[in-house]
C-alpha cells in the first residue's frame, strides 16, 4: 500500500470509531435551527453534512485543513526555483491534514504521470460531439466516459465489503485526477484549435504538463495554474457542486460518476460558468464603451444598465462569504506580482472599486464582494487564453481536487445516502400558523 494511501487508512479509521462513538453518545444534541425563511431560501447555513477537506467562514474565507491561502502559498511545496504551491500537495493536504514534504509531493505527481492514461474511447466519445457543444457538457460526457475504468463500481459488482469502500474509492479518485488535464487540454484543442493536440510531457508536474498541452507558452502561466488549480480545490462541502458530488456519491455511485454530476452544477451562471460570464460582461463593456481603458463612471453607468436590465452582476456576492473572496485577492496579489500593462486587468481592478457601493445601495444584496470568479478570466485573456467558454473546465479540473478527497473520507466514515426532508408550502404555512382559520 502505498504511504498516502496508508496515511488516510489510518487517519480515517481512527476518525471513524471516534465518530462512531460520538454518534452514539451525543446523537441527540441539537447543532441549529431550521427556519422557514431558510426552507424557502437554498437551504443557506443549514448545517447538515460532514465535510473534512477545507471550511469556509463568512468573514474569513476559506480554510484548507485550516490553513488560509497565503499560507498555502508559502508553506506548500513548490517546483524547484517555483514560487506558486503545487495542487498535488494540497491533494495530500486535503486527504490527510498534514502539509506533504518536497519527497511526498514529487511521489505524487510521479504517481498521478503514471494513471494518466486516458482510455481512446474517451476521446471517441469527444470527437462524437459537434465541436462547438459547450466545454462543460464535453467535460461532463467525457468524465462519464471514463467510468469504464472505474474500480469501485467493479469491485462492488464483485461482492466488495463494506468496510473496503474507502481503498476503492482512493483508487478511483486518484486515477481520475490524474486523467483530467488530458481530458481537459483535450477538449480545449478540438474546440479551439482545429483538434492540433498536443503530447503530455512527462518531465512536468500535474499543472505544468496541463499548461504544456493546452498549448499556452510560458513559465508564468505554468505558475498560474499552479496557483489556479489550488485555489480553485475546495470551498467545503455546501456549494452547489460539491453538495452535488456529496450527494450522488452517497447513493454509492463512484467518483466519476459523483464528479460528473458536479461538474454539471458548476456549469451553471450562479456557480461555477460565472467565470466566464465575467469575461464576456467585460468584454461587451469594453465594446459598448469603445475603449479598453474605461472611467469609473463609465463602468458604474455599465453596472447600473446591467442591474436595470434585470441581470445579476457577475462575479460578485456570494452564498456564504461577506468579505471580498480570498481566492480573488490572491488572484489579484499574482497579477500585481506578474502582469504590467494589462488593460483588462485594469478594469477588474476598477470594478472592485465601483460595483461593492452600487451593490450595496441596492438594499437586497448580502455580498457585494468580488468572488473568485471576478478575477480568473482577466489573467487568463492576459496570456492569451480568450476562449472564455472554456474557462470552467479549468475551475473543473481543480475542483475535481477537493470533492474526490472528501469522496475518499465519507466512504471511509461510512457516511449514509442522503435524504434530507421536503416538505409543502401548505404544510409552512400552516405550521406558521398562516392558514386562515
Ligand atoms: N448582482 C445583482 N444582484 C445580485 C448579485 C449580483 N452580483 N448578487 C446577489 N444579487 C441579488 C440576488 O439576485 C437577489 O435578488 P432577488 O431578491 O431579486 O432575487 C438578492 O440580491 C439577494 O441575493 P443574496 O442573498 O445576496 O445572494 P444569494 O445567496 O441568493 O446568491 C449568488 C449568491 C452568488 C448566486 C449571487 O450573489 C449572484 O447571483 N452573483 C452573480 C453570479 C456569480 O458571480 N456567481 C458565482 C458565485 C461564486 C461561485 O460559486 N463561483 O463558482
Amino acid at each position: 500500500m502505498d504511504l498516502l494511501k496508508q496515511k488516510f487508512h489510518e487517519k480515517s479509521a481512527k476518525l471513524r470509531t471516534e465518530l462512531r462513538a460520538l454518534i452514539k453518545a451525543n446523537g441527540s444534541q441539537v447543532v441549529g435551527e431550521v427556519t422557514l425563511g431558510q426552507v424557502f431560501g437554498g437551504a443557506r447555513g443549514i448545517k447538515m453534512m460532514v465535510w473534512e477537506t477545507s471550511s469556509l467562514d463568512a468573514e474569513k474565507g476559506i480554510r484548507f485543513r485550516g490553513y488560509s491561502i497565503p499560507e498555502l502559498r508559502e508553506l506548500l511545496p513548490k517546483i524547484p526555483g517555483g514560487k506558486e504551491p503545487l495542487p498535488e500537495a494540497l491533494f495530500w493536504l486535503m486527504l490527510v491534514g498534514e502539509i506533504p514534504t518536497d519527497e511526498e509531493t514529487a511521489w505524487l505527481t510521479a504517481e498521478w504521470r503514471k494513471r494518466a492514461g486516458v482510455p481512446e474511447h474517451t476521446f471517441k466519445v469527444l470527437e462524437a460531439l459537434p465541436v462547438d457543444t459547450h466545454p462543460m457538457t464535453q467535460f461532463t460526457i467525457a468524465i462519464n466516459s471514463l467510468q469504464t475504468e472505474g474500480v469501485f463500481a467493479k469491485r462492488y459488482a464483485d461482492g466488495m465489503n463494506k468496510l473496503d469502500y474507502w481503498d476503492a474509492t482512493y483508487e478511483d479518485a486518484m486515477n481520475l485526477v490524474a486523467k483530467l488535464p488530458r481530458v481537459a487540454a483535450y477538449i480545449y484543442r478540438r474546440t479551439y484549435h482545429k483538434g492540433k493536440h498536443i503530447a503530455p510531457d512527462p518531465t512536468q508536474d500535474w499543472s505544468g504538463n496541463f499548461a504544456h498541452m493546452l498549448g499556452i507558452k510560458g513559465d508564468d502561466f505554468k505558475s498560474l495554474m499552479r496557483l489556479y488549480l489550488t485555489i480553485h480545490a475546495d470551498h467545503e462541502g455546501g456549494n452547489a457542486s460539491a453538495h452535488t458530488v456529496h450527494l450522488v456519491g452517497s447513493t454509492l455511485s463512484d467518483p466519476y460518476l459523483s464528479l460528473a454530476a458536479g461538474m454539471n452544477a458548476l456549469a451553471g451562471p450562479l456557480h461555477g460558468l460565472a467565470n466566464q460570464e465575467v469575461i464576456k460582461w467585460v468584454f461587451k463593456m469594453i465594446e459598448e464603451i469603445g475603449s479598453t481603458k474605461p472611467t469609473k463612471q463609465q463602468i458604474a453607468d455599465y453596472v447600473n444598465k446591467t442591474l436595470a436590465e434585470g441581470k445579476v452582476i457577475p462575479g460578485y456576492g456570494h452564498a456564504v462569504l461577506r468579505q471580498p473572496d480570498p481566492r480573488f485577492t490572491a488572484q489579484k496579489v499574482f497579477a500585481q506580482e506578474y502582469i504590467k500593462d494589462s488593460d483588462i486587468v485594469e478594469v477588474v481592478w476598477k470594478a472592485f472599486e465601483v460595483v461593492p457601493p452600487i451593490l450595496k445601495a441596492l438594499g437586497k444584496v448580502k455580498n457585494p464582494w468580488p468572488n473568485v470568479d471576478a478575477h480568473s478570466g482577466a489573467i487568463l485573456v492576459h496570456y492569451g487564453m480568450t476562449e472564455y467558454s472554456f474557462y470552467t473546465v479549468l475551475f473543473g479540473v481543480s475542483r475535481a481536487l477537493g470533492v474526490v478527497a472528501a469522496q475518499c473520507w465519507s466512504r471511509a466514515l461510512g457516511l449514509p445516502l442522503e435524504r434530507p426532508k421536503s416538505v409543502t408550502s401548505e404544510w409552512l404555512k400552516e405550521v406558521a400558523g398562516a392558514l386562515a382559520e
